[in-house]
């Protein structure tokens, strides 16, 4: 049997193709049981449904049932419009072909998926009645799509599909990438600055801080923690430079102007958006904050619901940073939970939360949304280092040079 998929990594599979191809009948053979409803009446399945189900050898896995493609009439075309939608929130596709073969809806999906970028794999289903025609196994070879001759109704070819499954499961989600360990080097200090100020959590340190710190020392590093006003006795006290200070998001500005210029600094927040995230493509749309136009509407995104608090950072604080460096009435609209609103194009930006209850799988695939659906994407702690004009250097660590940066984000204290 095939390894295992990666702890932690629950897979969106969107199954597409046309009516009565047999997409919810390939759900039930993977899954071994009937969780999608089948029948022989074409356009049974009506809505993309989610269907969640712990997938051995895979692991947990979400299969987006769909609609079939060559649905008519009005409704059908809405139908076919919302099984698109589902296709830019998955990492992976599977298109179902029946005994229709490989035509103009076929041909137009499989389009779509090279556009958005997901990967596909091809079912010759119902192999059992009718075996697949050369010319379309010649169609998938030709693309390099990999393919699997299958039948729903029998189970034939379904451990071969689940492996394939797992093949084509994404780099960027086999991967975790390093937190801060490959920025130093053994014996080499790094300098974290963490305020204690209201927010901080009595009697101990956030998960983030603590997760750095234990970084360095895997990576032997020697880490050493203060508050913002101690940075500058710190840095004169130690006989050797850092080889890197980190701190909160929220002292950067003070931060950016105590530590000299030859040493990198970045934030905890940055850390983690390239740990949990994509960071160029975060650092990419923060950039689209310059291009923000008056009355655009900004989406606040978090993914938990916790209890927003006065002075709460999504809901004031960042709505107020970006408005100050833009000098623009924008209109900012927060969302929390599970998924994105549905009309996610009338945002001209979306700034997300730093996702410490999302998995690196799950923050990636919100971003992989936004940008199949044309919509800027940042996130919180990137955000602020936009605004408070320090961008440029925070990520500089990373090797990311950005190209153009406003000159009204320098020197602009934000309160
Ligand atoms: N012989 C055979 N019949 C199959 C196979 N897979 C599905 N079918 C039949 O094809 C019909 C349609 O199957 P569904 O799974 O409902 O197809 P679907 O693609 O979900 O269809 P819609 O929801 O209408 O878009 C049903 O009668 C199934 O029993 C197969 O591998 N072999
Ligand atoms: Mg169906």
């Amino acid at each position: 049997m095939a390894e295992k998929a990666p702890r932690g990594v629950r897979l969106v599979i969107t199954l597409v193709g046309r009516r009565n191809a047999g997409k919810s009948s390939c759900i039930n053979a993977l899954a071994g049981q009937d969780i999608a409803i089948v029948s022989d009446a074409p356009g049974t399945t009506t809505d993309p449904v989610a269907k969640h189900y712990e997938l051995l050898p895979l692991g947990p896995v979400t299969f987006y049932d769909t609609p079939g493609l060559d649905d008519v009439g009005k409704l059908g075309e809405l139908r076919i419009r919302a099984a698109r939608k589902v296709l830019t929130r998955a990492d992976m596709a599977l298109l179902v072909v029946g005994e229709h073969g490989v035509d103009d809806p076929e041909r137009a999906v499989l389009e779509e998926l090279r556009e958005l970028g997901v990967p596909c794999l091809a079912v010759l289903n119902k192999s059992d009645t009718q075996p697949p025609r050369e010319a379309d196994l010649a169609f998938f070879r030709e693309r390099s799509i990999p393919y699997h001759i299958a039948s729903a109704a029998t189970g034939q070819g379904m451990n071969a599909l689940k492996r394939g499954i797992i093949d084509a499961i994404p780099p960027e989600l086999r991967q975790e990438p390093p937190l801060v360990g490959d920025l130093i080097s053994e014996g080499q200090w790094t300098i974290c600055v963490t305020p204690i100020d209201l927010a901080a959590p009595k009697g101990r340190l956030i998960l983030p801080q603590v997760q750095v710190l234990r970084d360095i020392l895997d990576a032997d590093g020697l880490g050493v923690v203060v508050k913002e006003r101690e940075l500058e006795e710190a840095l004169a006290n130690l006989k050797r430079p850092p080889a890197l200070v980190v701190t909160d998001s929220q002292a950067v500005l003070k931060v950016d102007g105590d530590v000299p210029e030859p040493i990198p600094l970045t934030t905890f927040s940055i850390l983690f958006a390239r740990y949990k995230g994509d960071l160029p493509a975060l650092v990419h749309g923060a950039n689209a904050i310059d291009s923000l136009r008056q009355g655009d509407r900004v989406l606040m995104s978090e993914a938990c619901s916790h209890h927003p608090v006065a002075d709460d950072i999504g809901r004031v604080k960042i709505p107020r940073w970006i408005t100050q460096y833009t000098g623009l009435d924008l209109d900012f609209q927060m969302a929390a939970g599970n998924d994105f609103p549905d009309d996610l194009e009338q945002y001209a930006l979306v700034v997300h939360c730093g996702g410490c209850m999302l998995n690196r799988a799950a923050m990636l695939r919100r971003i992989r949304e936004c940008q199949r659906r044309g919509v800027p994407v940042t996130n919180y702690g990137v955000a602020i280092s936009k605004v408070q004009g320090v961008l440029e250097r925070v990520v500089r660590p990373f090797g990311i040079r950005l190209s153009e940066q406003s000159p009204a984000a320098a020197a602009l204290a934000l309160d």
